[in-house]
């Protein structure tokens, strides 16, 4: 199950429902609210009640210096003790995505982090030392 839980870009809900759609996954969401711990629990317990074995809460995207999102995510954390925290930054990032994956890991405690876009960037390196 994908679980909408960025409630603060416009358009972030209906993206995971056409993700969703397209690859035949459930997707939770409440428009109603914008509690997203709220919006956590209440997905944990439809994905138990509907058998769903794994569970990808979606959250809202940030920098590491905002601290007001960066206590969200460890909100709930605190309240859905997920398995895995995984951190998905753009490789057009750079060398930077060390930094803010270290700074994520101080902050909140990450399991891993996943590079998007590695398809897309001319400027796409050989190796380490390009
Ligand atoms: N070519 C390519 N496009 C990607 C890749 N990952 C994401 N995109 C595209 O990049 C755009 C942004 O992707 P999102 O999934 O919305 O990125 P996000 O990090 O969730 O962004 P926020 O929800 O705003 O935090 C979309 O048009 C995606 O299709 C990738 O690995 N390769
Ligand atoms: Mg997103």
């Amino acid at each position: 199950m994908l679980v909408a839980c960025d409630v603060y870009r416009p358009a972030a809900i209906k993206q995971l429902q056409v993700v969703g759609s397209s690859l035949n996954i459930p997707v939770f969401a409440n428009e109603n609210t914008k509690d997203v711990v709220l919006i956590a629990k209440q997905a944990m317990s439809q994905a138990i009640s509907k058998l769903n074995d794994v569970v990808i809460l979606d959250t809202a995207g940030r920098l590491h210096i905002d601290e007001e999102l960066m206590q969200e995510l460890k909100n709930v954390k605190a309240n859905v003790k997920p398995h895995e925290i995984l951190l998905v930054v753009d490789s057009m990032t750079g060398q930077d995505a060390v930094n803010v994956a270290q700074s994520f890991n101080e902050n909140l405690g990450i399991d891993g982090i996943i590079l998007t876009k590695l398809d897309g960037d001319t400027r796409r390196r050989c190796c380490a030392f390009c």
